[in-house]
């Protein structure tokens, strides 16, 4: 990669303006750090800009999916909906950016290519694509846990003469699918959301499916008149309410909804009149909704039965009921929650195709080759998910002390860190929502929050105590890992049967390990605030 001009020099550079990367900018430069974001994309927004797939929604209400740390923005800021729609969401961004006049301090087109942390000069030196240089002695790294698409590797792919989308990066000036025979590879979060909306406008709709999911039906709704501004006057309890949640969502949300679970009786005790009941009266909520299953995979598996009793209630057609019922065990994935998902299989329109009956041998120039036959497609749409947690630092060439590449030490050692906010052997570099950290099992805002705010706290403390480097220490970041380890071990989550985003299970190759902290945010703040207390325990300052 060509150099080009004299490095340009920060006290802190930041990769991305994302929702992490935004709200880092503002918080450095409240402790008067001159800070740089560096951003690929020529906007704002990070997932929200890219993921604009017909039916993007967040699924934690947009009054706690939204930052708590200004009380001016969380006033001014108007939601429609309790849940959030990806074009709102990036609106909001864009507000926030203007707002707090963050886009002077971004530096927008410019994808980090490689970084290089210099030992004498306690310094990174981060390259671009197109070779331009930065210098300062701290990265935060507020690259996404989600921001990596997988590319199936599916022979013919590059041969197929229709339309080939991705949801990762769906054209901004929208498709039209009316009419059209399209097909949709993928059944997660994305898959589930895409599939109902693009069958209201397609002339036919094939779904290819390899794993069903499981998913809980959700009522999203428009405000009420005075309703918002009834909970903007309540905002001081609503956030502390969140605050002190395990899932930093205190309100109604796919995760509140799991955790809730814990609560209830179990399963195996439940006569088989109740779990009847329960699924009469719930549905697919019915069946999942008891106390044992993340803990009991035996429970877990009678969910899974009840659970395609309840999906035989709404889908007509029994093979296709039966195809829908997951395998795997329920909570191994993120939780998923749908408007009309099993309904929309009910439609003349759309055909589930199962590909753990009839895997796919190939695309075709005309569309997709599967192990029964051909189907005829006009577009076909891949919601194959992402390299989570670690992609984003994996593709760029992090280079840490003597030269050790971070993609190779996540390679070796699995995905390791102290905290999620520091990998031993990469000085002065910081991750937002690090493989580790209650992220992937939260509300992705309120945990960045909690990570910016100690991020934003150690610079000033490093910085007003003569200290140019902080270190994630390796037998700290290894009691760490174990820690980790220790809290999921009890659940289903590990069972060797999960294969997720979660474990990096999805990824070919991919060295699994659970990569979230599940002790709930309030312990993990606790922890952060008491090791910061500390002096920074378990890190070493030079
Ligand atoms: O990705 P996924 P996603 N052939 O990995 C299938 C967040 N999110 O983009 O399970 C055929 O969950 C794959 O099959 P399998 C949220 O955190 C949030 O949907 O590997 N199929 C799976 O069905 C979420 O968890 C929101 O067998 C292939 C699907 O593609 C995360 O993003 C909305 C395949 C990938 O599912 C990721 O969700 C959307 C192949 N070669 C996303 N390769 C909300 O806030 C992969 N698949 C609501």
């Amino acid at each position: 990669m060509a150099q080009s001009g004299a490095p340009r020099r920060y006290d802190a550079l930041v990769i991305g303006a994302g929702f992490s990367g935004l709200y880092a900018l503002h918080r450095l430069r409240e402790l008067g750090v001159r800070t740089r974001v560096l951003e690929m994309a020529d906007a704002v927004g990070g997932t929200w800009l890219v993921n604009r797939y017909p039916g993007a929604r967040c699924d934690i209400e947009s009054i706690e999916y939204s930052y708590s740390f200004s009380d001016e923005i969380q006033q001014e800021w108007v939601w429609t909906e309790t849940m959030p729609a990806q074009p709102e969401i990036e609106a909001y961004l864009n507000f926030v950016a203007d707002r707090l006049d963050l886009r002077r301090d971004i530096a927008f087109n410019t994808e980090v290519a490689a970084m290089t942390y210099d030992d004498a000069a306690a310094a990174w030196t981060v390259t671009t694509r197109t070779g331009e240089r930065f210098i300062a002695p701290f990265v935060v790294a507020a690259s996404g846990i989600l921001s990596v698409p997988l590319e199936p590797d599916i022979a013919g792919m590059g041969g197929f003469e229709g339309t080939s989308l991705y949801t990762s990066r769906w054209p901004k000036s929208g498709v039209d699918l009316t009419g059209r025979r399209v097909g949709v590879v993928g059944t997660g979060s994305t898959g589930v959301q895409l599939i109902p909306v693009v069958a209201r406008e397609a002339a036919h709709l094939h779904v290819f499916q390899r794993s069903a999911a499981y998913t809980l039906p959700w009522q999203v709704r428009p405000f009420a008149p005075g309703e918002l501004d009834a909970l903007k006057a309540d905002y001081g309890n609503i956030r502390a309410a969140q605050r002190e949640h395990p899932v930093g969502a205190a309100r109604l949300s796919a995760f509140s909804v799991l955790l809730d679970m814990l609560a209830r009786p179990p399963l195996k005790s439940a006569s088989r009149e109740e779990q009847l009941r329960a699924v009469r009266e719930h549905g697919v909520m019915g069946a999942l909704n008891w106390g044992d299953l993340f803990f009991d995979i035996d429970a877990n598996r009678m969910a899974a039965q009840l659970y395609g009793e309840a999906v035989a209630r709404i889908v007509r057609d029994p093979r296709t009921a039966a195809a829908l019922v997951p395998t795997h065990p329920f909570a191994c994935k993120r939780p998923i929650i749908d408007q009309g998902y099993y309904e929309t299989f009910n439609r003349d329109n759309v055909t589930l195709v199962d590909l753990r009956a009839e895997p796919i041998n190939a695309v075709t120039p005309t569309g997709i080759r599967t192990a029964a036959g051909d189907y005829d497609l006009d577009v076909i749409v891949y919601a194959t998910g992402f390299d989570a947690m670690t992609g984003a630092l994996s593709r760029i060439d992090v280079r840490g002390r003597d030269g050790a590449l971070l993609r190779d030490v996540w390679a070796r050692e699995g995905p390791v860190s102290y905290l999620g906010l520091q990998v031993a052997g990469f000085p002065n570099l910081f991750t937002v929502q690090g493989p580790g950290s209650p992220s992937a099992a939260t509300n992705f805002v309120a945990a960045l929050e909690q990570h910016v705010e100690w991020i934003g706290d150690c610079i000033a403390y490093l910085r007003a105590n003569g200290h140019s480097t902080i270190e994630a220490l390796p037998t700290a970041q290894a009691e760490w890992i174990e820690h980790t380890t220790a809290l999921v071990a009890p659940t289903v989550l590990v069972h060797p049967t999960c294969s997720s985003w979660y474990n990096g299970g999805n990824v070919p190759g991919k060295k699994r390990m659970y990569m979230g902290y599940t002790g709930g945010i309030p312990e993990y703040r606790r922890r952060c605030d008491e090791i910061a207390a500390a002096g920074y325990s378990g890190f070493e300052l030079g």
